[in-house]
């Protein structure tokens, strides 16, 4: 039986060569073959806009240069460097970088007119004399290079199939976030991340960095918050924080790799780190102690101090310095100790010092209720139970203008078990299994939130039952490329059934970076 069923596989995959135009690359070896029997283009992850295979295509080999083209282009250069430096350790081959765009090889073309790829799409053109990457501008550039490199094989050199890629995203936002606060991880660890998501075209890192079990960035105005509010986390363990050096260093990271980092300073609720550091911020003068626990909703800064609107305008300053983005996140959630009328107070002033440095805010979707700035951004996490009168306020705040990012959490919470078996991981929003995370559509997610208002989606990672980097990758991934795929391909290419595959063959690409994932038996991996 067993027999049988990989003969039947193997004719089944002859047959999908053979109707492809785009044919395999003569180094294939047949035990290379499918994860899944997809031809080459069909692979692609999040699926692109669009594809016409034709003709052979491109051996990539010891020869294959990448040309950057004429001109300054400084920042092109770049991208080839980046794309070289990505693709070399898999390959094995040299990928020189060099000038000029002459030649075969892999030439990167930056043409403002471009049609038909917006501000992040690109136009990947294959043929026997090479790779043409053609985009607006550099970070469609790099886009185009991770759709080429998944159109190579996860490891060794390979032909490229000929034909016509063209792509743009859906979405403008597509985002991971991670909660350093409740078990602290290094910048270190959070480049790893980096690195894992951009070869799906993730473009925003959200960092969760202050909370009620620590504080993680170094302020230089309030430095007891991270040297004593960031020296514990959630179970007592000794914690961490990053100096403005090394959170620098990882906004300029993740920059170069054309990903915004957004921080988030949680506020008024989410606290306990900072009031636990400075007891002038509590409205008794006394500072409590610090918490290691889990619970949430317990503590609030003291609304009517002006001390407080000190507090919030010189740690907002020093960190929208920093941040290069034009996102700011102050959080808003779960103030279940500021009550309602406080919340708003706090929050219309917190919005304007926002604004006064210079950025935009976001906040999670608590504040529609009470008052969003003109131009703040909301972050919907509620759930299918959620209260309608709640959904309700998100969708007058969208149809007031207020762009919305999607993180439904019995869909994208990262830290939601996939199903009883998974160890670490919370179940309050239900268990969200991989199909469930990828199943369902931003554009039409929350009645009266039409797709024109959604600027994207995002996955957050909270850390209370996650302390280790191998429990983070078992959580986000694969559910985190089922995020890369809704925020990114056109609605109409969305689709289980598809998309399964598509995962599938993702697998050895994932195994070749070393990531824990988690092998759901949904996917059929190869
Ligand atoms: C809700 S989502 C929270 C977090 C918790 C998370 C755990 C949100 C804005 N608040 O404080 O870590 O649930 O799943």
């Amino acid at each position: 039986m067993r027999v049988l069923r990989r003969t039947l596989g193997t004719l089944l995959a002859l047959g999908a060569a053979l109707s492809c135009t785009a044919a395999r690359g003569d180094d294939a070896r047949p035990g290379d073959d499918p994860p899944a029997a997809l031809a080459p283009f069909e692979g692609l992850l999040p699926a692109p806009v669009s594809v016409r295979a034709a003709g052979p295509g491109y051996a990539v080999g010891p020869g294959t240069v990448i040309r950057t083209g004429a001109g300054p282009g400084e920042e092109v250069r770049r991208v080839g460097e980046l794309l070289a430096e990505q693709w070399r350790g898999p390959s094995g081959l040299p990928l020189p970088v060099v000038g000029g765009s002459d030649g075969d090889g892999i030439r990167l073309r930056l043409d403002e007119e471009a049609e038909g790829v917006g501000d992040e799409g690109y136009r990947l053109e294959s043929a026997p004399g090479g790779v043409t990457l053609t985009a607006r501008t550099p970070a469609g550039l790099f886009h185009a290079g991770q759709t080429l490199r998944q159109l190579l094989p996860a490891a060794g050199p390979g032909t490229v199939p000929g034909g016509t890629v063209e792509d743009r995203p859906r979405f403008a936002y597509r985002g991971a976030m991670v909660d350093v606060a409740r078990h602290f991880f290094t910048v270190e660890q959070v480049k790893r991340y980096v690195d894992q998501l951009v070869p799906y075209k993730v473009n925003a890192l959200h960092v969760h960095l202050t909370d009620d079990q620590g504080w993680r960035l170094a302020v230089d105005s309030w430095p007891r918050l991270a040297e004593y509010g960031g020296g514990t986390e959630v179970g007592g363990g000794p914690g961490g924080y990053w100096t403005k050096e090394q959170y620098a260093d990882l906004v300029a990271y993740a920059g170069e790799r054309y990903v915004d980092v957004v921080p988030e300073i949680d506020m008024p609720g989410h606290v306990n780190a900072a009031l636990a550091s400075y007891a002038e911020l509590n409205c008794d003068g006394r500072a409590p102690e610090r918490y290691t626990g889990t619970k949430v909703g317990f503590s609030s800064l003291c609304v009517g101090k002006e001390r407080t609107y000190e507090f919030v305008d010189e740690v907002l300053g020093e960190v929208a310095e920093l941040t290069p983005g034009r996102y700011l996140h102050i959080g808003g959630d779960e103030a279940h100790s500021t009550p309602a009328a406080d919340y708003e107070a706090f929050m219309d002033r917190a919005q304007a010092v926002v604004g006064r440095h210079g950025k935009t805010v976001v906040a999670w979707h608590q504040l529609s209720a009470a008052g969003p700035a003109e131009g703040a951004v909301l972050q919907y996490w509620g759930h299918d139970r959620t209260a309608a009168a709640e959904k309700a306020a998100v969708a007058s705040a969208a149809q007031a203008g207020h762009p919305v990012i999607l993180s439904p959490s019995d869909r994208l919470y990262l830290d939601m078990k996939y199903d009883a078996a998974t160890k670490p991981g919370l179940t309050w929003a239900g268990y969200v299994p991989v199909e469930r995370a990828y199943s369902w559509d931003p554009g039409a997610h929350l009645a009266g939130v039409p797709e024109s208002a959604v600027l994207g989606v995002e996955a957050p990672l909270w850390t209370e039952t996650v302390a280790t980097r191998a429990d983070w990758e078992f959580m986000a991934f694969p559910r985190m490329l089922g995020l890369a795929e809704l925020g990114w391909s056109p609605a109409g290419s969305l689709g289980w059934d598809g998309y399964r595959k598509r995962l599938a063959a993702q697998g050895p690409r994932l195994d070749a970076q070393g990531v824990n994932y988690h092998r759901s038996p949904d996917v059929p991996w190869s």
